[in-house]
């Protein structure tokens, strides 16, 4: 289903899927006046600057591997990306799409209870054109067309998308899925191994160095106070400190 402009995508899919929407329902908008991120935070969804997607899934998977949702959206983005665009993206844990370190796509994917059971909804936002950035953004965001210097194809873009998110989802759901799906993951992120990093989650902030991701897309942290597994959290990378003698 199409929309001129929405609130949020996420908002419309679940708001569907309670009145009993089926798996595999998908909303795009042109706009969205209240573009949501994580923890409140907003995504900013110009008029025609980007794609705006929602999906409805209802995994028939166990709830703990519920979290590689996130993993199987950022790897379909990507795919989207470089089969479309020739873009190449790099992916920070859990959920960004980093485009020469800037975000060039969110995911955000929320469980929510409908009549017939627990359902996902999975938002994506990629930017399309840099146009209409406020000014917060114009540092720390990028886009397709910036990247690739073309025009960007948004229904190409739509439609790798969503055929790269069946190829992903329905590997989520066969043996050994969850452990191909994580292992892809890796090799496409230059987070999850071997990099200094700061994870800040509400009050509390550690440092680390990435050890590799678990098999229910949990981040593995090497801190001054042993291993720790990180289920929820913003990173960002840390440089070195140069001593100086
Ligand atoms: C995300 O949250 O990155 C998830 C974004 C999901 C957006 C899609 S669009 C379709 C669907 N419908 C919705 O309402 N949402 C989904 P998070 O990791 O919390 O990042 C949010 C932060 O990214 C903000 O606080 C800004 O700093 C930054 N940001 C906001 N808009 C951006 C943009 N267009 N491009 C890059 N960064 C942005």
């Amino acid at each position: 289903m199409r929309y001129e402009s929405l609130p949020s995508t996420n908002s419309e899919v679940a708001r569907l899927a309670v009145e009993g929407a089926e798996e595999g329902l998908a909303i795009v908008a042109d706009e969205q006046t209240a573009g949501r991120g994580r923890l409140r935070r907003s995504w900013s969804s110009p008029k025609g600057a980007g794609l705006y997607f929602s999906i409805l899934l209802r995994p028939a998977i166990a709830v703990d591997r519920w979290p590689l949702i996130t993993f199987v959206a950022a790897l379909a983005a990507g795919d989207a990306l470089l089969e479309t665009s020739e873009v190449r993206t790099d992916i920070k844990w859990p959920n960004d799409l980093l485009a020469n370190e800037r975000k060039i796509c969110g995911i955000l994917a929320e469980a929510i209870e409908t009549p017939a059971g627990r359902a996902v909804v999975v938002g994506i936002g990629i930017n399309l054109t840099n146009n209409a950035f406020p000014q917060e953004l114009l540092g720390v965001a990028t886009s397709v067309a910036q990247e690739s210097g073309r025009r960007p194809e948004r229904e190409a873009i739509l439609n790798a998308l969503l055929a790269a998110l069946v190829r992903w989802y329905s590997l989520l759901h066969e043996p050994e899925g969850a452990e191909k799906i994580v292992a892809t993951w890796a090799s496409r992120s230059s987070y999850a191994s071997e990099r200094l990093v700061q994870v800040t989650n509400g009050a509390e902030i550690v440092q680390g160095i990435t050890r590799g991701v678990e098999n229910d897309g949990a981040l593995r942290l090497e801190t001054a106070q042993g291993l720790q597994v990180i289920r929820a959290g913003d990173v960002t990378s840390v440089r070195p400190a140069i001593i100086n003698i």
